[in-house]
Order: C-alpha cells, then sequence, then structure tokens
C-alpha cells in the first residue's frame, strides 16, 4: 500500500527534499476565499446566520446554539463510568504536563536602581474548537481546555458541531468532556461559522437564545461575547477560518489533517510500526502515515503488516486510502544522518523514533510538532493520556509552530521601573541614539527630568 521513494545516494537540500517527499497539499487559500462570506454573514447577522449555516453544512438547525446546563450535567450522568475515569486520567496526565511550562517571572537589575520585570499574563476570554466530522473527540476537549486552564484564563468557551442525532446539539461525550472540565459555556456550532462566532461575538436571534442567555445569568447580552484567542483542530475551513480572523484575534498553530512519520531502523518491530501507522491513518482518509527507514527488509516486512492487518481493521476503507495516497509513503534512506534530515525537511505532526539509541536520534531531529521516543512510545499514547498535548502542527508548519502549550494563551509584558539615578545614567547614550534618528523630543522627555 505504501509506494516507495528511493533517496539512497541522492544528496539533496531541504527544500529539494521538502519537494520529493509525500505530502497533500491542503489549499487553505483557496478555502478561505469560499469562508470569506460565511464569516461576513456571522458577523453581520448572529445567531440568525449561525443556525441558517449549521443547517447548511451540519444539516440540522440548532434549537439550542448556547447549549443548556442541564443538556451538560445530563451528557456526563449517561457517561460510560470507564470513559470517565480515562477521561478523569487524561485530565490529570494533561495538567501536570502542561503545568512544566508555565514561565516563570523574571525581574533583571540592567544598571542599578533600574529593573525590567517579565510578567506572563493569561489573555482572558478563549474559544476551544472541537471538531465533530468524521470523528468526534472528547479528547480535544481535554487537549484545549486543560491548556487554558493550566495557563490561568479566566473565560473558557467550546464550539462543536450541532450533530443531527442529536435534537442539533454537539455530540453528548463532547458536552460530558466540557462538563468534567468544568467548561459550561458550550456552543453547538462548527466549522468556519463557530470561528466567526468567537472572533467576532454573535447576538441572539429568538426566543430560545434569550431564555439559555437569561439561564445562565447573562440576560442582554450577546448569545456569544467575543474572544481574545481561538484555538483547535479542524478541517481545511477551519484552518482556513483562523487564518482570516488572526489579527482580530490571537490563535494557535493550524492543526489540520493528521499526519505520522515513523523514523526506524532495522532493529524495529515491523508489526508495531505497521500498527501505530495504520493508528493515524484511521482518522481520514486524507491521512498522511510516512515510514522513513535505512533498511529495506523493515520496509518491507512493515508492508506485509499492513496488507495483512489492514482487511481487518474497523475503519479498513479509510486506512487503505489513507495508507496508499499520495501523501502517504515509505521514504528509504543511506543512513540515519540522511533520516534525520528527512524528517526535518517533512517536519512531521507526529514523529515516532524507533532506532537504536532512540533518545540520541530524536535528541537531532529539529523540525517536528511532537516526538514520540523508543518502541513504548506509540503516537496515540499522546493522543489520550501520555500528559502532553494532541493539538500539533500540521502540513510541514512545525518548522515553524508549536504543538498547543500554555503559551498560545499567555503573553509577555515586560514592565520598566528605573529610578533617578538610573535614568541619569543613561541619559547621555540615550540622547545620542535620538539624535541619530532626529527625534529630540524623545531626549527631552529624558533630559527635562534633570534640569
Ligand atoms: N491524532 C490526532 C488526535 C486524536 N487522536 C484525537 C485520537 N483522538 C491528531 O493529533
Ligand atoms: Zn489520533
Amino acid at each position: 500500500m505504501l509506494k516507495r521513494i528511493d533517496l539512497r545516494g541522492q544528496r539533496l537540500t531541504a527544500a529539494e527534499l521538502a519537494a520529493v517527499l509525500p505530502r497533500a497539499a491542503l489549499d487553505v487559500e483557496r478555502a478561505m476565499e469560499q469562508i470569506r462570506p460565511v464569516i461576513d454573514d456571522v458577523r453581520a447577522r448572529g445567531a440568525a446566520a449561525l443556525r441558517e449555516l449549521a443547517e447548511r453544512f451540519d444539516g440540522v438547525r440548532p434549537e439550542h446554539l448556547r447549549v443548556p446546563r442541564q443538556a451538560l450535567t445530563d451528557a456526563l450522568a449517561g457517561l460510560d463510568p470507564e470513559v470517565r475515569e480515562a477521561l478523569e486520567i487524561s485530565i490529570a496526565n494533561n495538567r501536570a504536563g502542561h503545568a512544566a511550562q508555565l514561565p516563570r517571572e523574571t525581574s533583571t537589575e540592567i544598571t542599578p536602581g533600574g529593573f525590567v520585570r517579565q510578567r506572563w499574563v493569561p489573555v482572558r476570554r478563549v474559544g476551544l474548537y472541537v471538531p465533530g466530522g468524521l470523528a468526534v473527540y472528547p479528547s480535544s476537549v481535554v487537549m484545549n481546555a486543560v491548556a487554558a486552564q493550566v495557563a490561568g484564563v479566566a473565560e473558557l468557551a467550546v464550539a462543536s458541531p450541532p450533530q443531527r442525532g442529536f435534537g442539533g446539539l454537539p455530540h453528548p461525550v463532547i458536552l460530558a468532556a466540557c462538563e468534567l472540565l468544568g467548561v459550561h459555556e458550550v456552543y453547538a456550532a462548527g466549522g468556519a461559522q463557530a470561528v466567526a462566532m468567537f472572533a467576532y461575538g454573535a447576538a441572539a436571534e429568538d426566543e430560545t437564545d434569550r431564555a439559555d442567555l437569561a439561564a445562565a445569568g447573562l440576560e442582554g447580552h450577546l448569545l456569544c461575547e467575543p474572544v481574545d484567542v481561538v484555538t483547535g483542530p479542524g478541517n481545511v475551513y477551519v484552518a482556513a477560518a483562523k487564518r482570516a480572523v488572526m489579527g482580530t484575534v490571537g490563535i494557535d498553530a493550524e492543526a489540520g489533517t493528521t499526519e505520522i512519520a515513523v523514523l526506524a531502523d532495522s532493529t524495529a518491530n515491523p508489526a508495531h510500526v505497521a500498527v501505530d501507522l495504520m493508528s493515524q491513518a484511521e482518522h481520514d482518509p486524507a491521512a498522511a502515515s510516512v515510514l522513513i527507514t535505512d533498511s529495506v527488509d523493515l520496509a518491507d516486512a512493515v508492508d506485509a503488516e499492513i496488507a495483512a492487518r489492514v482487511p481487518a481493521a474497523r475503519h479498513a476503507e479509510r486506512m487503505r486510502t489513507a495508507l496508499g495516497g499520495l501523501q502517504s509513503g515509505t521514504v528509504l534512506v543511506a543512513d540515519l544522518d540522511q533520516a534525520v534530515a528527512v524528517a526535518d525537511a517533512y517536519g512531521a505532526e507526529h514523529l515516532e523514533v524507533q532506532t537504536t539509541d532512540a533518545a540520541g536520534v530524536a535528541a537531532r531531529i529539529r523540525n517536528a510538532g511532537a516526538i514520540f521516543v523508543g518502541p513504548f512510545s506509540p503516537v496515540p499514547l499522546g493522543d489520550y493520556i501520555a500528559g502532553s498535548n494532541h493539538v500539533l502542527p500540521t502540513g510541514g508548519t512545525a518548522r515553524f509552530a508549536s504543538g498547543l502549550n500554555v503559551m498560545a494563551f499567555i503573553r509577555s509584558v515586560q514592565v520598566i521601573e528605573y529610578d533617578e539615578r538610573a535614568l541619569k545614567g543613561l541619559a547621555a547614550p540615550l540622547t545620542a541614539l535620538a539624535g541619530s534618528e532626529d527625534l529630540p523630543g524623545h531626549a527631552e522627555a529624558v533630559n527635562a527630568r534633570f534640569v
């Protein structure tokens, strides 16, 4: 199923490598043209537009756009106790993992009496997007919400597409996860329209909206107030909408169709490599699974394992399409040095390293959304419960973007506090710099204090 790209003996630059490596061409720019009218409509007509757009894109007209609290508590009460316990473990592990990301405040005495302090300030209100298309991911609620909560964000709102089978509310397992996390502001809105709602806010439309607001103690408010930051994974339209509202609000990285790359040598277990590649192919026919190896024997054995296992898989069709697609394949390299160069040029959302000295090889990788080291750290561990975040940069954006973490919700504020002596001590060089820029008023603002 995996096609082969043989790079042995080829010396290619990073850019040349990126061009020959398998990768789906995701046209976010084109999607932006398509979603612009959606964003404008939500901006102009609020809840009325959200209902119409849900009808068009989700096939259901939500009665409640703002999910009543009772629906959240009912969903949690109806949740399978085993799943509830698993979510609780996931939440606890993620809280620990994200707490370790919190930056520390510093105060530096630059000159006697002159201090620069580094403060870190969380944004006040965020909109967390949770997809609901091919699959429903309560784990994505955990990933978004825990990062924001640990960052210290005061107000969290979640949006997830309305589901036809559930009276136009988001899927109950999403609602249950929200309730478990203490997130009580939840909207039945999906796609670009949900992102627009978060960025610009949305006015109530009808009596139901007004009653839902009153029940939340928010009589007379907008149905949804604008947020400061929008995060979360989604399809190409969600990615396009996030790009479109960036600048009005902050956003996290683009987390599109999932990707896994496995960097493996002849010591890797082919069955384990195969099931790992298949695990992400299960998400979507457009998912990408890439094996990077210097061992033809391993590549052959992985192919055999995949061929034997896919037919019995629950999502066999999806996997077959994903693994056989242009975006997936096996890249044969001459040695581990070339393997590292290929992995860096690809910049996978998830990179597994299954080699001897996996930690040493992993330490050399620069471009990956998240790195999974050694034979017992498969990607699904990070998808659910490792304590790391699964909202990760896709499409090679790992070259410059980070996975979701507390810093998506925290701003750096520098605080400058100099006393008289400290300011005086720097007046002369400051005056020289102001002179060099022909801005004497800047110098005067300092020197007027010392006449
Ligand atoms: N692998 C997906 C996340 C996910 N997996 C959710 C299962 N549920 C993107 O990182
Ligand atoms: Zn996954």
